[in-house]
């Protein structure tokens, strides 16, 4: 249907037909999603139309990962999955980099692309945009399906929905040939064909023995440890979280985006303390975090002395994934969690007092150190002072929601600024990946309608850095403040040899990212102390309007990496070309 033929024009016999664009539409529909993020092109471009024509809000990115991106962080902030649109071959492999990061974080996401004729891809005829993206797919994603007929896109949206959310929530992909949109079928046969989910991600209780014995292991514990991770925030069961660790008065780390699921300024937090409770804890219960390299595969020095661990997740093939695992919970958190919580009232014993005493002196004597080091005023700024006054900013405004990515402008982020409500906090996530930015900040904003900083290393930045465009075109509320220290991981980098090319890890000196978006119509500050990067926060905070502030960061602050240096392979041959 052209996209400027309106429905009421249309002669009867046609009104009474649908098609594969519209049984697309109505299917998402059905099923309560209501937004698209997407990149138009052939064949899909009258399918965006149609949806906003039918009320859906359709949000247009310059790239396809951004918007792959924004896709995923909606579906982990709604538990509904995030639907990003694209077209065949390269749009599809711009979202696919999104749909595999969304499936590696366990984030529910669909991505629909529109497909070249099944006979000329499959007798690789050169068809404009050709691939074979069904299995390109398919190692990417947790699940991945074609339809071909119009009368299967009910139950084919369907399938791809409860896939994406049930049991370990990830990435689907759903094909859409070009000739399956513009198939017709009969309006009433098409209404039929609609399915809506029933209980998509259905409660998934554990076996009464598994609690059973996870109780008895927490009961003989010594010194235990309770680690949430970003599936205990996913899982939307932040009462019964927070009834279980009060309950059971047993210290907490939160992994970086479990912060806020209980206010980091909760008194069983063990933040501060984190090396100190890893090393020493005797048993130690991980409800939605995996035991991967973020947590150093659960042993080493990291881990000091012998453990027992107690893991709640609703994937079984979880368990004894890296270490072994004396008692495993598989099903949701919630279901477990209270299950567990049951056995708290009453006969459980909370932890030694001398083990909580311990995990006190420790987070003193470093939260001291932290504020000292948070105090200073260097000139240039460093990591410490500008996040000091980010800090402080969302402590006044907890319901800001905060993205955040780069190396040191992570590592230094995620351990000075507070969060204080649940799921607020989105960043590089399981991969590290670097380029989530815009994406997630769009995602975020347009999901919550809440305010977005998104805290970004000036390489990170780089990565999304169109997008601002779309953060002006949709007059979002977005407040970009890229640490600028001329470079990734720190700017004093120069070439070996003298010749003029720069090193490979530097940028322009002194480049002004806050002139980027002005020419989109946002607000551009650039600020060179704590009190000018206040000034311009608060400021673009008021007004609600897309910003960006050049954080002007001393460029010899930061180490390679961040704080995973060691992971850096280093030759015995190295001379020293890091400055
Ligand atoms: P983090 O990076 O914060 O440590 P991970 O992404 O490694 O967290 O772990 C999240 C875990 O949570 C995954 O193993 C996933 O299977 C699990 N998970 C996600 N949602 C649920 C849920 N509703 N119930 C139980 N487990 C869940
Ligand atoms: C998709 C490798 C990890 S961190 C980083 C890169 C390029 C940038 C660090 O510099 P930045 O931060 O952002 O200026 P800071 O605070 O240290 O100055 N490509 C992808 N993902 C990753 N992780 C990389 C490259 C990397």
């Amino acid at each position: 249907m052209p996209h400027n033929l309106k429905l009421k024009e249309l002669p009867l016999e046609v009104a009474a037909m649908t098609d594969g664009f519209h049984l697309v539409i109505d299917a998402l529909k059905a099923n309560d999603i209501d937004t698209i993020f997407g990149l138009v092109g052939i064949p899909i471009t009258d399918l965006a139309r149609m949806a906003q024509a039918e009320g859906m809000r359709v949000i247009g990115f310059r790239h396809e990962q951004h918007a792959g991106n924004a896709a995923a962080i909606a579906g982990y902030i709604t538990k509904k999955p995030g639907i990003c649109l694209t077209v065949s071959a390269p749009g599809f492999l711009n979202g696919l980099t999104a749909l595999a990061n969304a499936t590696t974080n366990c984030f529910p996401m669909i991505l629909i692309s529109g497909s070249s004729e099944r006979e000329i891809v499959d007798l690789a005829q050169g068809d404009y945009e050709e691939m074979d993206q069904l299995n390109a797919a398919k190692p990417y994603a947790k699940a991945a399906y074609r339809i071909n007929h119009a009368e299967d896109i009910g139950i084919g949206v369907a399938r791809a929905i409860r896939a994406a959310v049930s049991g370990r929530p990830g990435g689907v992909y759903l094909d859409l040939p070009a000739k399956l949109l513009a198939q017709t079928l009969d309006a009433a046969a098409g209404k039929q064909s609609i399915v809506r989910v029933i209980d998509a991600a259905p409660r998934q209780l554990p076996a009464p023995e598994s609690v059973q014995r996870a109780i008895a292991l927490l009961k003989g514990a010594k010194r235990p440890l309770i680690i949430l991770g970003k599936g205990a925030a996913y899982a939307q069961a932040d009462a019964e979280i927070r009834s279980l660790v009060e309950n059971s008065g047993i210290p907490y780390l939160p992994m970086s985006m479990a912060k806020g699921l209980l206010p980091d300024t909760h008194a069983q937090s063990a933040a501060a303390a984190r090396s100190f409770v890893l090393a020493e804890a005797d048993v130690v219960m991980l409800i939605g975090a995996r035991l991967n390299w973020l947590l150093a595969h659960g042993k080493g020095k990291t881990w000091g002395g012998p453990k027992q661990f107690i893991q709640i997740d609703i994937a079984a093939t979880e368990m004894d994934s890296n270490v072994a695992i004396a008692a495993p919970l598989v099903g949701d958190i919630g279901s477990c969690v209270s299950a567990l919580d049951q056995h708290m009232q009453g006969n459980f014993s909370k932890p030694a007092a001398e083990w909580i005493k311990a995990i006190e002196d420790r987070k003193d004597k470093n939260l001291a150190k932290m504020a000292a080091s948070l105090e200073k005023n260097p000139a240039p700024m460093n990591f410490h002072s500008a996040l000091r006054v980010i800090r402080d900013t969302i402590k006044k405004h907890p319901h800001i929601n905060v993205v955040n990515e780069g190396a040191n402008t992570l590592d230094f982020a995620r351990s000075i600024v507070d969060m204080y409500q649940p799921r607020k906090r989105f960043d590089s996530g399981t991969w590290g990946i670097m380029g989530i930015g815009m994406g997630y900040a769009i995602g975020a904003a347009v999901t919550t309608g809440q305010p977005v900083i998104a805290i970004e290393g000036d390489s990170a930045f780089g990565f999304s850095g169109m997008e601002l465009e779309t953060i002006c075109r949709y007059n979002l509320p977005v407040t970009t403040i890229v640490f600028n220290n001329n470079g990734v991981y720190r700017g004093t980098d120069v070439n070996p040899t003298g010749g003029s090319d720069p090193a490979p890890t530097v940028f322009v000196k002194n480049a002004r990212y806050d002139k980027m978006i002005e020419a989109f119509g946002g607000i551009g500050y650039n600020a060179t102390t704590p009190a000018e990067l206040e000034a311009a926060l608060l400021e673009s905070l008021a007004t609600g309007k897309p910003a960006l502030i050049n954080a002007v960061i001393d460029e010899s602050a930061g180490t390679e990496s961040g704080r995973l240096t060691n992971l850096n392979p280093v030759t015995k041959n190295d001379i020293s070309l890091r400055s």
